[in-house]
């Protein structure tokens, strides 16, 4: 099956997620890493803002961005009601040395698939609503989907405002740097109940729609995931003069424990468990590290599974520890449980966009998020190196089209 079913007069219009694509291909590449590095609030993050708000006034788009730094660009119904809206829109934040497609092409497609409807002569009988939510890789303030855990009261603001970056910088500061107001901040019911459906377009992050042969998939679930931070605190000393015997060293500690992430996750089938973050402290060459900090990713599709497999580490991670004279301790930073998408509108997507396969994810989106309180659906577009969170994560001119027209097909299924 696939999408294949657009007319070449769709594909036409849908060129313009090509141009908006390209037109922030500069913005914010990693000379040293490859790829992206967008964090939230850092100056790529808000040339892209900038170049969100400037595409979507091009397209009469109402703009506002909101107390918990989400921008919601409206494409009103005859009337002007804010309510019952069809939302779309994804994120503009990136990993460190992240791919081009993860977030903007879900915020480039929306755009353009309001230009594919346009071109049809389609005239919304509810408001069609293009959102960018912030901060949803966590990768500055460490929780992922912050916007849309705020927006939903996932997270209280009291603990939000607290975050802080690599810097010590808080997330109230930065908020009040882009003129956000921290006390301010918080679950928005009344934003919800404006929401008749969230609709987010992705690429893939895996090899999925590869092996299924089609361009454009509709999510069935989300992997359940979380984040934990690990420090082995040890003695820090010279490396010369600090002889090998009753070496107390957090470096030695930390990194035996990476390989018991490894050995544990094996023991669980479908586990998902990496460290991919590791800083020691002071960090110096000729220094023995007096603290190791490390970040754990843990995913499994059950989430007492996900509970055993970090208990089990951190018990390791202590054990390890003690063998070489240091402690360990671990704090959770963000969990979020598997969410599995309403089947009835998973399958009404499927449907409307030409019988597009359904399919699982072990990715987080705001969608995940959104989840819980507002129906939600995922369209994904393929990726044909099945790499994503890394420069080669790619996305075809063909397939970005293909699915910029399922993803009009999908708005006008719900908002004609
Ligand atoms: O980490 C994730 O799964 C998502 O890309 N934020
Ligand atoms: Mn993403
Ligand atoms: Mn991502
Ligand atoms: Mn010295």
């Amino acid at each position: 099956t696939g999408y294949s079913n657009s007319a070449s007069a769709d594909l036409g219009a849908a060129r313009t997620v090509l141009s908006l694509m390209r037109s922030i291909e500069d913005i914010g590449r990693d000379r040293a890493r490859g790829g992206y590095s967008r964090p939230v609030y850092g100056s790529a993050e808000l040339e892209l803002r900038s170049w969100f708000l400037e595409a979507a006034a091009q397209r009469d788009l109402d703009v506002e961005t909101d107390r918990n730094g989400i921008m919601w660009a409206w494409w009103y119904a005859p009337g002007k009601q804010r309510r019952d809206a069809v939302v779309t829109g994804s994120h503009l934040d990136s990993v460190p040395g992240g791919g081009a497609y993860d977030g903007p092409l879900g915020v480039a497609s929306s755009l353009a698939a309001i230009d594919v409807l346009r071109d049809r002569g389609f005239v919304p009988s509810r408001p069609i609503v293009v959102a960018v939510f912030p901060e949803e890789e966590g990768s500055r303030f460490g929780v992922a989907c912050l916007g849309s855990r705020l927006l939903t009261g996932a997270i209280s603001p009291e603990r939000a405002l607290a975050l802080r970056d690599g810097e010590g910088v808080t997330f109230a500061q930065a908020l009040t740097t882009q003129g956000g107001r921290g006390d301010r901040i918080g679950a928005d019911r009344d934003m919800l109940a404006r929401i008749g459906i969230f609709l987010e377009l992705h690429v893939e992050q895996g090899r999925g729609l590869i092996d299924l042969g089609a361009p454009v998939g509709v999510a069935s679930s989300i992997l359940g995931h979380g984040r934990w931070r690990l420090s082995a605190h040890g003695q820090g000393n010279h490396a010369g003069t600090t002889l090998m015997a009753g070496r107390q060293d957090a470096m030695v500690a930390a990194a035996r424990t990476v390989v018991a992430v490894r050995e544990i996750a094996l023991e669980h089938s479908g586990a998902r468990a990496t460290v991919g973050r590791l800083q020691p402290i002071p960090g110096g060459t000729n220094v023995i590290a007096s603290r190791v900090d490390f970040w754990l990713d843990v995913r499994h599709a059950e989430d007492a599974v996900t509970a055993v497999i970090v208990e089990k580490i951190h018990a390791e991670a202590r054990r390890l520890a003690a063998e070489e004279g240091c402690t360990m301790d671990l704090v959770e930073e963000s969990v979020s449980g598997t969410v599995h998408f309403d089947a009835t509108l998973g399958l009404e997507l499927s449907v409307a966009t030409g019988g597009s396969p359904m399919l699982p994810t072990g990715a987080g989106h705001d969608a995940g998020v959104l989840a819980s309180e507002v129906p939600t659906a995922m369209l994904f577009v393929r990726n044909p190196t099945g790499i994503s969170h890394s420069p080669e994560e790619l996305c075809e001119d063909d397939d970005a089209r293909l699915g910029t027209v399922a993803l009009a097909d999908a708005l006008a299924h719900h908002a004609g």
